[in-house]
Order: C-alpha cells, then structure tokens, then sequence
C-alpha cells in the first residue's frame, strides 16, 4: 500500500506508526501540506477529501481520514483487541480525540510550530479546550495504563500523535505526571527511538 502523508502531521504519524508497529509493508508518498499538495487534481481524485493521511491499496481502493485508517490496518490484531466492549472503548477515544483534542492541541500547534505566532496569540477557545483535554486524559491515566481495556491499543496510538507535541502547541506537562509517564510508556511500545521534546516532560 501507498501511505500519502506528512511527517509533521501527528494524523499521518498514527498511520505510519500502526504500519510500523505491524510490520505492515508499505510506499511512504510524501506530500506537503504546505505547498497545497493535498489541493491538486491528482491527489483529489484519490482522496477527494482534499487531506491527508490517505491510503492507497495494492486493489487501487482508497482510504481517508486516520482513525478509520488505523482502525481497517489493525483489525484483527492486538492492537484493536476482539473483545466487543474494548472495541467500544477505543471508539469512544477515537471519536473524541477527533473531536475534542486534535482541533484543540493540534490547531495551537500549526499556530505557534508552522505560523510562526507567539502563544499569546493563540484562540482561547482552543487553548481552554486543550487543556480540558489534557486534563481529561490525566484523570484516566491516574487511573488506567492505557485508555482502552488493559492493553495498548490504537485508541493509544491516536491519542499519543498529537499530545507528544503538546509543548509545541504551548501546552505543559509539567503538572500532568500520569500522561507524561503514559507518553513514555507508548515510546516504548512503538520502540521509537526518540524520547518526547524536554518542554513536554518539564
Ligand atoms: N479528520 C482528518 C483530519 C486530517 C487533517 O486535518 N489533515 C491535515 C493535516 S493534519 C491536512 O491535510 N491539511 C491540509 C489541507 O487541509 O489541505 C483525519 O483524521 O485524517
């Protein structure tokens, strides 16, 4: 399969780390966000949603939107455990991560990270809304390892792409020990070879 993405998008690194974590063989297609590359007739007549992560099938079927990709790429592994109620659990995080926390955290981020703006800039309403997430997420690591069942899971992985760049987005860890440990634990997981920015683990 071909995965379209760009590395600095924490959506297309949830793909790839799924990918990866599956040994899953794959085209990485580069395309810059930037450039509008997600904008061309090429690219809209595969994924007409005009974003990216996209995935190409060796069948030439093609797939948007990066929670249901990873969810399709890990069905029937550890990662999307079978158990009917872990499903629902992760979903439940799927949909809120899209929902609640990526248009928060991750709109700070392209604000502050890739326009340059200073954080005081930043729209209240994101920055109110990133740090309920965070918060949020902090009450259940207080209380769980992982957000789904008792395992890693994708719910982790979709979860994990963005709040590992909390920091750039303005965001600070420093009062939230159980997701710092939590983020720590998913490095491990997906044996990335790198340790969360400083900032995030102040
Ligand atoms: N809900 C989508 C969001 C995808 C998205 O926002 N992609 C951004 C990069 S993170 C993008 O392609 N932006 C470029 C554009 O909209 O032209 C998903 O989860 O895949």
């Amino acid at each position: 399969m071909q995965i379209y993405g760009d590395l600095m998008s924490g959506n297309c690194l949830k793909v790839r780390y799924v990918a990866d974590r599956l040994g899953l063989p794959y085209t990485w297609v580069p395309v810059d966000i930037l450039r509008g590359e997600t904008r061309t007739p090429e690219y809209l007549a595969r994924f007409p949603m005009g974003q990216v992560p996209g995935v190409a099938f060796p069948d030439g079927r093609c797939l948007a939107q990066s929670n249901a990709i990873i969810r399709s790429l890990a069905r029937g592994s550890a990662l999307l455990p079978e158990d009917p109620w872990v499903q629902a659990e992760i979903d439940q995080w799927l949909f809120w991560e899209q929902y609640s926390h990526e248009p928060t955290i991750a709109v700070c981020r392209f604000h502050m990270r890739y326009k340059g703006e200073p954080a005081e800039t930043r729209d209240p309403k994101k920055v109110a809304g990133g740090e309920a997430a965070l918060d949020l997420m902090e009450r259940r690591l207080v209380a769980a390892d992982w957000f789904a069942g008792q395992t890693f899971t994708i719910a982790d992985i979709a979860l994990f792409a963005y709040t590992q760049f909390a920091d750039e987005g303005g965001f600070s860890l420093a009062a939230r020990p159980a997701v710092r440990s939590w983020l720590g634990r998913c490095i491990q997981a997906l044996g990335l070879p790198r340790e969360p920015s400083p900032a995030a683990l102040a």
